[in-house]
C-alpha cells in the first residue's frame, strides 16, 4: 500500500512474457452447461447471478488472459452445439497447440448425452495432440446434496473412463466438482492452470522450504488479479483455507484502492492498488493469523499460521525475502530460456506445432 520503488522496472523485465506463445485452454461441453459463465466469473469478476442473462454462444470466442496478470494464456469458449464432423472444424488448428481441454458437465441435468460428447471430444483431441491435459468439471453442484455430488462424481468417472478403455484408449481424465456460486470454480481452474506451469515443482519446493522454516501452516502463491493460486506447498488444500485467503486478497485490494492511491494518481492511472510494498496481517479470533506479502506486481504470498508461531516476525520476514529472491531467479531463468528457445517451445509448454498450423489463428 505504498508507492512503487525502483525495482518496479526490474520486475517488469522478470515477467516479460512477450516472447512466449501462450498456452491454450479450451472450454467444451453441451449447451447451457455453464462454459461462458465460468469464464466470466473467473476472469471478468462477473457476479454469478449475472450469468443468468448470458446469451448462448454461437461461435468460438477466443480471449487472451493477460490483463496485467502473471498467468497468461488463451481461453477458447466453444458453442455447445459444435460439430466435429463439420468440414470447417479444423481439429489440427484447434487441438494442435492446446495445453488443456476443460469439459463442463451440468450435474443438475441428465448427463448421459454429455458423457457421449465428452468421449467424442476427448478421442478427437487426443488423436491430434496426446499431450493435452483433460479436465472434467462436474459443474453446478451448488444445487445438489453432498451424497449426490459424491455419487455423480463416481458414476461419471466410471462411465467416462470405461468408455475410453472400451475404445482402447488409455487417456487420463481429471475430475473436479465445481460451481460458480462458491470458490470451487477458482480452485479447479487453479489446478488446470498449474499443470501448464512447467516450474510448478520448483515453486512447490520453495514453498515447502519456506513454511517448514517459518512455522507456517499453509502458503499459497496467488495471481492477484484472477485469485487463481499458481502454487501451494505440498500439504493438502482445504476449501475453507483457500476461501479465507481469497477473501483476504479482496480486503487488501479494496482497502488499497481506497487509501493507497491518491486521487491524482488514480486520475492519471499511475498506480495500481497492489504494489511492491503491499502487505497485510489479519488476526482471526481463533488464534490464527493470515499474512499477505507482495512477491511482485502480479503475485502475492498468502500464509496461514498459528498465533503462537508468530512470535518472531523478523525471521518470517527474512525467510520471505529469500523466498522472493528465489522466485525472481526461477522466472529470470525462465525468461532467458524462453528467449533462447524461441523457436522450440515444446519443452516448456508441451507445445506441439502441427504441420498445417501457423501461429496466427
Ligand atoms: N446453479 C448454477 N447455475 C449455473 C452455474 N454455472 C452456470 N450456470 C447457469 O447456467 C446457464 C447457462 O450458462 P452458460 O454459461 O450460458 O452456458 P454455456 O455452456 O456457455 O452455453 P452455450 O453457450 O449455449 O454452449 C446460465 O443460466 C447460468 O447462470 C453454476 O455453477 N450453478
Ligand atoms: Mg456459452
Amino acid at each position: 500500500m505504498s508507492s512503487f520503488n525502483e525495482n518496479e522496472e526490474e520486475d517488469d523485465n522478470f515477467f516479460n512474457n512477450d516472447e512466449y506463445v501462450k498456452p491454450k485452454i479450451l472450454l467444451f461441453g453441451l449447451r447451457r452447461s455453464g462454459k461462458s459463465s465460468i469464464q466470466k466469473v473467473v476472469f471478468h469478476k462477473m457476479s454469478p447471478n449475472e450469468t443468468l442473462f448470458l446469451e448462448s454462444t454461437n461461435k468460438i470466442v477466443k480471449e487472451d488472459i493477460n490483463n496485467s496478470s502473471f498467468v497468461q494464456f488463451e481461453i477458447w469458449d466453444f458453442p455447445g452445439q459444435i460439430d466435429f464432423f463439420d468440414p470447417t472444424f479444423d481439429s489440427e488448428l484447434i487441438f494442435g497447440d492446446c495445453g488443456a481441454l476443460v469439459f463442463v458437465i451440468d450435474a443438475q441435468d441428465d448427463y448421459l448425452e454429455a458423457l457421449s460428447k465428452l468421449n467424442q471430444t476427448v478421442t478427437k483431441a487426443y488423436k491430434v495432440n496426446p499431450r493435452i491435459k483433460f479436465e472434467v468439471f462436474i459443474h453446478k453442484v451448488d444445487g445438489v446434496s453432498d451424497d449426490f455430488k459424491i455419487e455423480s462424481q463416481r458414476d461419471i468417472h466410471q462411465r467416462a473412463t470405461d468408455d475410453l478403455q472400451d475404445a482402447g484408449l488409455d487417456i487420463h481424465l481429471s475430475f473436479h466438482l465445481t460451481s460458480i456460486y462458491d470458490h470451487s470454480i477458482f480452485e479447479a481452474f487453479s489446478k488446470v492452470v498449474q499443470k501448464l506451469i512447467s516450474q510448478l515443482p520448483t515453486l512447490e519446493n520453495l514453498l515447502n522450504i519456506l513454511i517448514t522454516n517459518s512455522g507456517i501452516e499453509k502458503a499459497f502463491l496467488f495471481d492477484v488479479v484472477s485469485k487463481i493460486y499458481i502454487a501451494t506447498d505440498s500439504a493438502p488444500v482445504d476449501m475453507q483455507t483457500y476461501e479465507l485467503c481469497c477473501d483476504m486478497i479482496d480486503v487488501v485490494i479494496d482497502l488499497s484502492d481506497i487509501y493507497g492511491v491518491s486521487a491524482e494518481e488514480r486520475a492519471n492511472q499511475e498506480q495500481t492498488a497492489f504494489d511492491n510494498l503491499s502487505s497485510s496481517l489479519i488476526k482471526l479470533n481463533n488464534s490464527t493469523i493470515l499474512y499477505l506479502k507482495e512477491v511482485n506486481k502480479f503475485l502475492a504470498l498468502v500464509c496461514i499460521l498459528r498465533e503462537e508461531n508468530f512470535t518472531r516476525q523478523g525471521v518470517i520476514d527474512y525467510n520471505f525475502l529469500i523466498f522472493r529472491e528465489s522466485i525472481g531467479r526461477v522466472f529470470e531463468l525462465r525468461s532467458k530460456k524462453l528467449k533462447s528457445n524461441n523457436d522450440d517451445l515444446s519443452e516448456d509448454y508441451n507445445y506441439q506445432q502441427p504441420s498445417s498450423v501457423t501461429d496466427s489463428v
